[in-house]
């Protein structure tokens, strides 16, 4: 009796927000079925979810300075410099694990080799090009270099650029992207710059050190208010999505490919990232990655690791009690550069579409892959499908046309929920990792400093 209550109470949150997924399901197949809504009808009907949107990506700003500052100047700078290359270490290590299972899980699944090109509608995402077209262009223009024909292909690339790029500003306005985008990467190097700076500068530091742990404390508040909209944002957002999509039929045409990603990232997620846990902190990593579960699920929503970062915060340090220490370094930088779903999905995908082209891949091709797949996860942004925008390196690297990557749009909001949450699961582990093999610093911190005495950590 009294348990049930108290599992209740801590975790009413995670419960509504699972019910609201099931009921927005729910409502936007209701919806779909028995009324016609105009596209100004859709997009009120999702405007509860783009406020929560907007609210979370509005404390990204203050979280991330705050946090980072805060992070550097409580550390100095030999532990911090360690700190920072564990984190490094980890994240290039299992970005590289996840792009090597991804590759074993598409070559030997082999999805692009079934299901040939002409059976995927390449007209999925872009109306004005037919797959006749798109047949006739290839082969006319593979045997000669006519200048014409040279000029049709030009012209059936733009068009797919366009198409691309048409399909991408849909999203971006649905989802409520930063279009104009902030450069995370370049606020976290002049961060860490400024926290170490005014972690050496003693008394006249410790008033700005002072202001910034304010400001974290705020906006962590600011967060947990946003928290309680959520299982509302998340209905709406969830119900809209499922009325906006267009073209169901094409999930059946590329099935085995979304199959071979989503078996990848369970895999990655389920086995390798709790068995690397378990070596190296000896706990259950599955009771960590429950007292994820409010991150994970809201990354699933909102396909975006930087506009979950500050429930991805509240995670980590409430629920399973990480030092503030390590979250304020770990998690902003990761929610940045470590992605593993991405990696993995990036990698599978590259070899699809080399089996969709017919181009068996030599073990150079494969390893370029592999390179250009890590590279593309860390240049993409937090941000809802940025993996897709970033994996036009991976296809150019082997000489695949960069145009290609429309064979897969039309599933692409769906793999990047998935994608995100394992991203976000790696950066929660990462935490919990760094912390373990950080306890020996932490520990004469506690003890020697009495600046970190005073800070609220
Ligand atoms: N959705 C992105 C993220 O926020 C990355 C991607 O598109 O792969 O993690």
């Amino acid at each position: 009796g009294c348990d049930w209550k108290r599992f209740l109470r801590n975790n009413w949150l995670l419960l509504s927000t699972v019910a609201s997924v099931v009921l927005g399901i729910v409502i936007g197949v209701l919806v779909r079925e028995y009324s016609k809504l105009s596209n100004l009808e859709k997009f009120y009907f999702s405007f509860p979810g783009e406020i929560l949107m907007r609210m979370l990506k509005l404390v990204i700003l203050p979280l991330i300075i705050s946090s980072m500052i805060t992070g550097v100047a409580a550390l100095d700078s030999n532990v911090s410099g360690k700190i920072g290359l564990r984190a490094v270490v980890y994240y290039f290590c299992t970005t590289i694990i996840a792009v090597i299972l991804g590759i074993i899980l598409v070559v030997s699944i082999k999805p692009g080799v079934t299901q040939k090109m002409d059976e995927i509608d390449r007209t999925g995402s872009s109306p004005e090009i037919s797959t006749v077209d798109y047949k006739t262009t290839r082969e006319e223009v593979t045997p000669s270099s006519e200048p014409e024909t040279n000029g049709t292909e030009v012209s059936v690339t733009a068009t797919m650029t366009t198409a691309i790029f048409k399909n991408k500003t849909k999203e971006y306005k649905v989802v409520g992207m930063y279009s104009d985008g902030i450069n995370v990467l370049g606020l976290i190097v002049f961060c860490l710059v400024f926290g170490l700076v005014i972690g050496k500068m003693g008394e006249r530091g410790q008033i700005l050190v002072d202001f910034f742990n304010a400001l974290s404390d705020a906006t962590m508040k600011i967060v947990q208010i946003i928290m309680c909209y959520m299982p509302i944002g998340i209905l709406f957002l969830i119900a809209g999505k499922i009325i906006e999509v267009e073209d169901w039929e094409i999930f059946r045409k590329l099935g085995l490919y979304m199959a071979t990603v989503l078996s990848g990232l369970a895999i990655h997620s389920i086995v390798i990232l709790p068995l690397i846990y378990f070596i190296i902190v000896r706990k259950n990593p599955f009771r960590f990655a429950m007292g994820m579960a409010q991150a994970l699920l809201t990354a699933l929503m909102i396909s975006s690791s930087s506009a979950t970062l500050p429930v991805t915060f509240r995670c980590a340090e409430e629920k399973n009690q990480v030092d503030k220490r390590i979250t304020r370094f770990v998690l902003p930088v990761g929610a940045t550069i470590n992605m593993d779903g991405t990696a993995l999905y990036e990698a599978v995908a590259a070899v699809f579409i080399a089996q969709l082209n017919d181009l068996d891949l030599g073990i150079g091709q494969i390893i370029t892959i592999s390179i250009t797949a890590t590279a593309a996860s860390i240049g993409a942004a937090g941000v809802p499908q940025a993996g897709l925008v970033t994996m036009v390196i991976v296809l150019s690297a082997v000489g695949l046309p960069a145009e290609d990557v429309t064979l897969i749009i039309a599933v692409d909001w769906l793999l990047d929920r998935f994608r995100t949450m394992v991203n976000v699961l790696g950066d929660a582990f990462g935490t919990g990792i760094v912390e373990k093999l950080s306890k020996k610093e932490l520990e004469r911190m506690d003890v020697s400093s009495e600046v970190n005495i005073v800070n609220p950590f």
